[in-house]
Order: structure tokens, then sequence, then C-alpha cells
């Protein structure tokens, strides 16, 4: 029995996604992001503070993107994973990691510029420099969707394709999106069509 920690809007999007495509039990507990992140007990089990973090079998892990590839390599039956020695492997390890490591940390960064620096005049250039950072890299994965089809793998919904609709959720402005990165747009229309997917992503935005 798996136990996911997150919040609405939160990075626990993805995970909560993935555990029901794979169609399996699990309890979803909600934090706080007001601070229950940073008690004890939960700083216990995520000791970087964040959510989500997923338990299996009583045993902790923390990184979204980490924690939606182990589901899907958990449950094949989803279909949300190539296998190991697949070809498309490589590109789906690519663009999971691509998606948390780049394009999520930078939206962050534009979230939190404050806490890139130790003087509070230059946070607002920090969240421009990272703006600017996000666009970068929704307009690289823009033109490789323009280029696969709908989907990073072709015509198959795998883990980055739900894992860039949840942060395409953050995007700001959100109204631009589609006429800024029109494949993108697709690609999550497309994930979307799924209906747990598309009513976990609806849920309301903890602002990243
Ligand atoms: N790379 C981490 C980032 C997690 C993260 O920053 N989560 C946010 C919510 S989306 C959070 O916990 N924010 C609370 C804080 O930073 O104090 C992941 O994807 O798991």
């Amino acid at each position: 029995m798996y136990k996911i920690y997150g919040g609405a809007g939160s990075a626990g999007m993805a995970p909560q996604c993935i555990l029901e495509c794979a169609g399996v039990a699990y309890e979803f507990v909600a934090v706080d992001l007001s601070g229950e992140h940073r008690d004890a007990d939960y700083l216990a089990i995520n000791p970087y503070g964040r959510v989500p973090t997923l338990v299996i079998d009583g045993k902790a892990m923390f990184e979204s993107a980490a924690i939606c590839m182990l589901l899907a390599d958990r449950h094949p039956e989803a279909g949300l994973a190539p296998a190991n020695d697949a070809p498309e492997r490589a590109q789906y390890l690519q663009w999971s990691v691509f998606l948390t490591n780049t394009l999520q940390e930078y939206m962050l960064q534009g979230f939190y510029p404050e806490r890139c620096t130790t003087v509070a005049s230059q946070a607002e250039n920090i969240a421009e420099a990272a703006k600017g950072r996000v666009e970068r890299a929704m307009g690289i994965i823009d033109e490789a969707l323009a280029a696969t089809g709908t989907h990073f793998l072709g015509n198959a919904m795998s883990v980055p394709d739900i894992y860039l609709a949840m942060l395409a959720t953050w995007y700001e402005p959100l109204d631009a999106l589609a006429s800024e990165f029109p494949n993108i747009e697709r690609n999550c229309d497309a994930v979307r069509r799924h209906p747990a997917i598309d009513r976990i992503l609806s849920e309301e935005s903890a602002d990243g």
C-alpha cells in the first residue's frame, strides 16, 4: 500500500496521476504548505521539507520525478514507461530529468527568487532571469514535441507527458500557453483526456 504526501497544485500531482493511471490503492495525505512541511514529523520522512513524499511499505522517498519513474516501473501494466532495453528508454529518461532539473527548477526560482540570493533587492532580477530560462526550456520542449507528434515518445503517453502537464499548470501567464507553445498545449490536452489526471491537475493551485 502506497502513501503519498502532497498538496493541491503541488509537485505531488504527477505521482498521484501515475498512481491513478496504474489503478493501485493508495492513501493521500494532504500537507499544509503554510508550515506543516517543516514539522519534525514530516522532516523525518523528507528532510528537505518539500512535497511530495512517497512511502512504500514504511520506506519514504522524495523527488517527484524519481517517484513517478519508480511507480511507472513498478506498474508496467499502466504502460507509462518503456522497458529498460527499449530504444525509447533514453528519450524517456532524458525528458523526465530535463523537466525536473531544468524546467521545474527554473519555475521554482521564479516563484521563490528570494531563496536564490542573500541580497533582497536582487530578487526581482532573479525572477526575471528565471522566467527567461523557463521560456527557453519550454521552447526546446515545444520544438521536440512538434517533431515527435503528440507525446514525447510519439503516440504513447508516458511519465514525462504527465509531468509536463503538471508543470504547465504552473506556467504564467497560463492563458498564453496555447499561443506561445502550441505543441505543449496539444500534449497537455491529450494527457488531460484521462479523467483522473484532469481532476488532479484541476485542483486549486498551491503556486508551485
Ligand atoms: N524537486 C522537488 C521540488 C519539490 C517542491 O519544491 N515542492 C514544493 C511544492 S510544489 C514545496 O514543497 N514547497 C514548499 C517550500 O518550498 O517551502 C520535487 O519535484 O519533488
